[in-house]
């Protein structure tokens, strides 16, 4: 049967969140990302994007692109809590829905033809339910799979609607470079054009046996079927992916141990109270770790009862701190902690003391609502915590 897939990407995502909040933004270059001397940046506006501006880059060099930007550090859990609240839009329209990220999923509308019109009203409709409850803009595809639904949303962004018919799929892809296949990077790029393949379309008239002495009988059949339009991959539901997390990188690198585990404690603390401002809690806390210059690594403990504590969320990265060694000599400069496999607080566990502590947690979070993140912080730094 032939089915219906929309992707959907939100428009400069965190960018577009800060515009939508503050009237001075709009219309003008926002920068948000990592602010010190070695931060990146997570995303810009699109008229940041004409100076030469996009995420991953270097802080200092969307500064010289961009000098007269408006550059923000961002503010994750606002982001997370508008994710929540288009996702929840988004699942009035179809009860198939895959979360690939904060701003983007892919929704199965099949079998729903008969609810609207056509294929672009259904696009045209959630885009207009997500700008009226949300104020943000989205790019939407739609089309008979993924991969043609994911290109579609790409192909007028921002604020773009594409529909791929079936029938056009091969007409559109013939033009696009092979790299705009999912699961052709750079080296699988490099091994195509040295066959003499450079665009969709090229691949299409490909001699089946001989891309598959040079990629392998699986690589080759797979491209070829993208490559005419075809994926069978199914819409895949999964309950709200996002984590919440906080790392930092160091204008110097960090050489003694205790510190690295104060700011492991600071960084615990600012997830659980994300985490609760949220009404969330998380069954897996991740420590990220990056020592000079580039190496980085990533450790998780999940626990069978979901934590949303301070304590709890610092005794678990402390642990997985402690059970990595550091190579020798290297100063660590970057640490992270997050928060994943989400539920809401309803579904915690009565703990033996949860009482106690959600007394303690309620009055820290009324200071910290009142007179702002930091307020209790910089105290418990102070005072280093009993080893437990
Ligand atoms: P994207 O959807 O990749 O980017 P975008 O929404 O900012 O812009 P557009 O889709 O219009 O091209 O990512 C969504 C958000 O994820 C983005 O706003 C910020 C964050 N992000 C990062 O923090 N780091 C990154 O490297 C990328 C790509 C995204
Ligand atoms: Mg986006």
């Amino acid at each position: 049967m032939e089915r219906i897939i929309l992707h959907i990407d939100m428009d400069a995502f965190f960018a577009s969140v800060e515009q939508r909040d503050h009237e001075e933004y709009r219309g003008k270059p926002v920068i948000i990302g990592g602010l010190g001397p070695r931060g990146v940046v997570s995303t810009a506006s699109y008229e940041a994007r004409k100076f030469g501006v996009h995420s991953a880059m270097p802080m200092v060099t969307a500064r010289r692109r961009c000098p007269d930007a408006i550059f923000l550090p961002g503010d994750h859990a606002k982001y997370s809590a508008v994710s929540r609240q288009i996702f929840s839009v988004l699942a009035r329209f179809s009860p198939v829905i895959e979360q690939l990220s904060i701003d983007e999923g892919f929704l199965d509308l099949t079998g729903m033809e008969r609810l609207m019109d056509s294929p672009r009203a259904y696009g045209e409709a959630i885009k207009r339910a997500v700008r009226e409850e949300t104020g943000l803009t989205a790019s939407v595809g739609v089309a008979p799979n993924k991969f043609l639904a994911k290109l579609a949303s790409d192909m007028e962004k921002p604020d773009g609607l594409v529909v791929i018919r079936p029938e056009d799929a091969e007409r559109v892809l013939a033009p696009l470079p092979v790299s705009r296949i999912f699961g052709v990077g750079k080296k699988t790029e490099a091994r195509l054009s040295a066959l003499g393949f450079k665009t969709i379309g090229q691949l299409t008239a490909a001699d089946r046996s001989r891309l598959a002495r040079a990629l392998g009988d699986r690589m080759a059949a797979q491209l070829i079927a993208l490559a005419h339009g075809l994926d069978d991959r199914p819409v895949e539901p999964t309950r709200a992916a996002q984590s919440i997390g906080r790392e930092e990188t160091f204008a110097e690198d960090i050489h003694s141990r205790e510190e690295a585990e104060r700011v492991l404690l600071s960084l615990s603390e600012e997830v659980g109270w994300r985490l609760r401002r949220e009404g969330l809690s998380a069954r897996t806390v991740t420590l990220k770790l990056r020592f000079a210059p580039f190496d980085t690594y990533t450790r998780q403990q999940t626990f069978p009862d979901p934590v949303s504590y301070d304590e709890d969320i610092f005794a678990a990265a402390r642990a997985l701190f402690r059970a990595f060694p550091s190579p020798p000599g290297a100063g660590i400069r970057l640490l992270g902690v997050s928060a994943g496999n989400l539920c809401t607080e309803g579904e915690l566990s009565l703990f033996d003391d949860h009482e106690k502590k959600e007394k303690l947690y309620g009055a820290i979070d009324r200071l910290k609502s009142r007179f702002g993140e930091n307020i209790l912080t910089r105290a418990a730094l102070t005072k280093p915590k009993d080893e437990p």
